[in-house]
């Protein structure tokens, strides 16, 4: 499975607000996300960690330093990112709890800034363990998003607070004929979804989106406007790849596995 790795890069306040930031303060610092995207990161409303979840800060070849889950960097480190073959070098460790409310400017989205929030079906064995928020094209994100936004109890359990989410809406960024603007919504909509743990229903939505995000979908913002996504999503990765704000990374085919598995 190859990843776009989406260079989240972590805003200068956090180094002085979160405590297990403060060891790599004067570092660039980026969360790293993995998609398979990228022509959607123009509507990113937040970044996902799973509160859970043991995260490292790993310092690669080019000094950049990158938040993962540690499997990640090790499958990284044979991917020529690192000083040395197997060896990705950890600078500090943390919980995902601790990471909550960390500002964020993401590459190529809308919003100039964007918060970390918790999400609980994160899986730690696929991709980075790190996931960017595309609510209007991700069924997952949207009720995630969701759920975060009509439960008090939810937001006060991850100390999440109101100014993290509250503004956040569903940015439309691609039309799907017969789905409208924003297809997550929509689908989640169809299928009567009511929380980010119903998955049987919210694999079917993510079945449906995927297949004709990609083959029937238009995008509506950016630099693409009026072209489908099949056509633009390798290019605008490309471009990422080239503008240095997004890294691509594979992943053994034996190590992926879906959320519930
Ligand atoms: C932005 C995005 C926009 C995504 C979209 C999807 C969609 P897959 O097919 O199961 O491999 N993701 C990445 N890592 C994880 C993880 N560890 N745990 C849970 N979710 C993760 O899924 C890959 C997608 O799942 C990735 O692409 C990421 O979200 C998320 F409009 O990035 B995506 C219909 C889906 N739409």
């Amino acid at each position: 499975q190859e990843y776009l790795l989406i260079k989240m890069h972590v805003l200068e306040e956090n180094f002085e607000t979160l405590e297990c930031l403060k060891p790599l303060k004067g570092k660039e610092v980026f969360l790293a996300a993995a998609t398979l995207r990228p022509e959607t990161m123009y509507g990113q409303t937040n970044c996902w960690i799973l509160p859970e979840g043991e995260y490292g800060a790993y310092e690669l070849k080019s000094k950049e330093v990158f938040v993962m889950a540690e499997r990640a960097a090790l499958n990284l480190s044979y991917q020529e990112q690192f000083e040395e073959e197997g060896k990705p070098k950890l600078l500090c460790t943390m919980k995902g709890s601790e990471l909550m409310g960390c500002s964020v400017k993401a590459p190529n989205a809308v919003l100039e800034k964007i918060y970390v929030l918790p999400m609980l079906t994160i899986s730690m064995t696929k991709g980075t363990g790190v996931v960017t928020s595309v609510p209007s094209d991700s069924p997952d994100d949207f009720m995630a998003l969701s759920d975060l936004k009509s439960k008090e109890a939810l937001r006060a359990k991850f100390n999440v607070k109101d100014e993290w989410v509250v503004p956040f809406e569903v940015i439309p960024i691609i039309n799907i004929p017969g789905y409208g603007d924003a297809s997550a919504p929509a689908v989640c909509e169809e299928l009567k979804i009511k929380s980010q743990n119903d998955r049987q229903k919210l694999d079917e939505a993510k079945h449906r989106t995927y297949l004709k995000g990609f083959t029937d979908g238009v995008m509506i913002v950016g630099e693409y406007k009026g072209k489908p996504v099949k056509e633009v999503k390798p290019i605008i990765k490309q471009e990422m790849v080239e503008a240095n704000t997004g890294l691509i990374y594979s992943e053994p085919e034996k190590m992926v596995m879906s959320r519930s598995g």
